[in-house]
C-alpha cells in the first residue's frame, strides 16, 4: 500500500549517493546502443584458447581509450536469467526471490523504466530487436509496460533453414538482418539488441565454428568458447558497420553480459579453465562477473575497479545522459560516483565487497579469498551489517514489485505508460 511506498522512499532518500559530476551529460542527447551479451562472463575478456584470442574485438573495446570498462561488475540475476537482467537494466529494480518478475508482473504492474523515462525527457525513440520468440519471458507485455515503442523479434526477421540455432537467429544473422530497422530508428535512439548464440548448450554449426572446443571434457562447457567467439566476430562486423556508416560518431554503445554461461554446478571445469588448482563457492562467486562497458568516440576511457552490479547500471547510464534521476524509485547508483558503497547483492542474499564476500553462511575475505573463521567482534558487527544493508535493498525493491508500489508513484514530469497505447506490429514510423 501506500505506506510501504513511503517506507521505499524514505529508504531510497537516505541512501542516496551522488552520481559523478565529472560524468553528468557526457553522452547528452546520444543515441544510446545497448548490446545484451548472452551469458558472457568477464572472464573471457582476454581469454586465450590455443593461443589465440576467444573475444578479440569486444577485447579491444574494453581497452580502448575512449571506452569505460568495468572489471568488478557483477551480474545479480536469480531464477529469471536473461529477463532479471532485463529487469535490473531498465528499472533499477531486482528480479524476484522466484520466478521472473518480468514473466509474473511485467503485464500487470506500473514501470517508470528507462525508455519511457528516455523518451518523455529527451525524446528518444525507444526499441528492442531480439532474434527469438516474442512471448519469451513475457517481453511482448513487460516491453509494453516499460513504455518501449517498438520491439522487433523473431517475426520481425526472415528465417531460413540453418538460421536458427537454440532460442533464436544466430547472431550474425540478426546483426545483419537488424540493420534495416536501425537505419529506420529516427535519432535520438534508445535501442536494446539482445543476442542469443552464446546461450547453454552453446550450439553452433560447423561452418561458423572457428576456435576449437576447450578440451575440460564436461560437454555442457567446452563449446562455451566457441560461441562466444561467433558472438564476438558478430559484433565486430556490426561494429565495423557502424563505422562505415558514422553512426559511431553520435552513439554510446553499453556492452553488458546479462549472467553466467558456466553455472556452479561445474567446478572442475571451471578450475581448468582458469588454470586453478581448485574452485570453490567463494570462487563461484568471483566467477559471476560479466562485462559492463561504455563505448563512444569522444569519451575518457579507463578501466574502472569499483565493485558494483546490475541494478547500478541504469543510475549510471542516466548520469552520463545528463537526465536526472533523483526522483525515481531506484535501488542502484551510478557506478563513476566516488561515494559508491560497493556492497554487491546477489539475489539469494550473498554478497561481495571489495573486502568482504558472503557465500551462504560463510564469509570470506575478497584479496585472498581466505575463509573468515574466527571474526572478532568488531568485524563480525561489519559482516552482520553488511548482511543486513543487502537483505535491505533486495526485501524492499521486492515489495516495490509484489505490491505494484509504482501505482502510486507519481513524478510531476513522468507521464504514465498505458501498455494498450503500443502495438508491436506496426511499422517503424
Ligand atoms: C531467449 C533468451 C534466453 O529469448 O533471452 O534467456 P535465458 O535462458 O538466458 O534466461
Ligand atoms: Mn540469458
Amino acid at each position: 500500500n501506500v505506506n510501504d511506498l513511503r517506507t521505499v522512499r524514505k529508504y531510497l532518500k537516505e541512501s542516496y549517493v551522488k552520481p559523478n559530476p565529472e560524468y553528468t551529460g557526457v553522452a547528452k542527447g546520444k543515441n544510446v546502443l545497448i548490446i545484451h551479451l548472452e551469458s558472457f562472463q568477464q572472464f573471457l575478456i582476454g581469454y586465450k584458447w590455443k593461443g589465440k584470442e576467444v573475444t578479440p574485438n569486444l577485447n579491444k573495446i574494453y581497452h580502448a581509450k575512449d571506452t569505460i570498462s568495468f572489471d568488478n561488475f557483477f551480474n545479480q540475476v536469480g531464477q529469471g536469467k536473461t529477463s532479471d537482467a532485463e529487469m535490473m537494466l531498465e528499472n533499477s529494480i531486482f528480479g524476484l526471490q522466484s520466478g521472473s518478475a518480468m514473466s509474473s508482473y511485467g503485464t500487470s504492474n506500473t514501470f517508470e523504466s528507462a525508455p519511457a523515462i528516455l523518451h518523455q525527457k529527451d525524446g528518444y525513440t525507444t526499441a528492442v530487436m531480439h532474434g527469438g520468440e516474442g512471448s519469451f519471458w513475457n517481453r511482448n507485455n513487460a516491453y509494453k509496460s516499460f513504455g518501449y515503442q517498438y520491439f522487433m523479434p523473431l517475426s520481425y526477421y526472415q528465417n531460413k533453414p540453418g538460421y536458427y540455432v537454440g532460442y533464436g537467429l544466430k547472431d550474425k544473422i540478426f546483426f545483419d538482418q537488424s540493420i534495416k530497422y536501425i537505419e529506420r530508428l529516427p535519432h535520438p535512439f534508445y535501442l536494446k539488441m539482445i543476442t542469443v548464440t552464446n546461450h547453454y548448450p552453446y550450439d553452433l554449426d560447423k561452418k561458423n565454428q572457428s576456435i576449437d572446443k576447450t578440451d575440460t571434457k564436461d560437454e555442457t562447457v567446452d563449446g562455451y568458447v566457441q560461441t562466444a567467439h561467433y558472438l564476438d566476430q558478430a559484433i565486430g562486423e556490426f561494429m565495423a558497420w557502424m563505422k562505415k556508416t558514422g553512426l559511431d560518431k553520435n552513439t554510446l554503445v553499453m556492452f553488458y553480459g546479462d549472467h553466467y554461461g558456466i553455472s556452479g554446478n561445474h567446478h572442475k571445469a571451471s578450475a581448468q579453465l582458469l588454470k586453478k588448482e581448485s574452485f570453490n563457492d567463494f570462487d563461484n562467486l568471483n566467477f559471476q562477473r560479466v562485462p559492463l562497458m561504455f563505448h563512444m568516440k569522444g569519451l575518457k576511457g579507463k578501466i574502472d575497479h569499483t565493485y558494483g552490479g546490475e541494478i547500478d547500471v541504469l543510475p549510471t547510464l542516466l548520469n552520463l545522459l545528463g537526465v536526472k534521476d533523483k526522483d525515481t524509485i531506484q535501488f542502484g547508483h551510478d557506478l563513476l560516483s566516488k561515494d559508491a558503497p560497493q556492497i554487491v547483492a546477489q539475489r539469494n542474499g550473498d554478497f561481495i565487497t571489495p573486502e568482504y564476500a558472503k557465500v551462504s553462511a560463510d564469509y570470506y575475505y575478497t584479496k585472498t579469498g581466505q575463509r573468515i573463521v574466527h571474526p572478532d567482534k568488531k568485524l563480525k558487527a561489519k559482516l552482520t551489517s553488511l548482511s543486513n544493508q543487502v537483505t535491505t535493498q533486495l526485501s524492499l525493491s521486492d515489495r516495490v514489485i509484489n505490491g505494484n508500489l509504482l501505482r502510486f508513484y507519481k513524478p510531476k514530469w513522468f507521464t504514465k505508460v498505458e501498455p494498450k497505447d503500443y502495438d508491436y506490429n506496426k511499422e517503424v514510423a
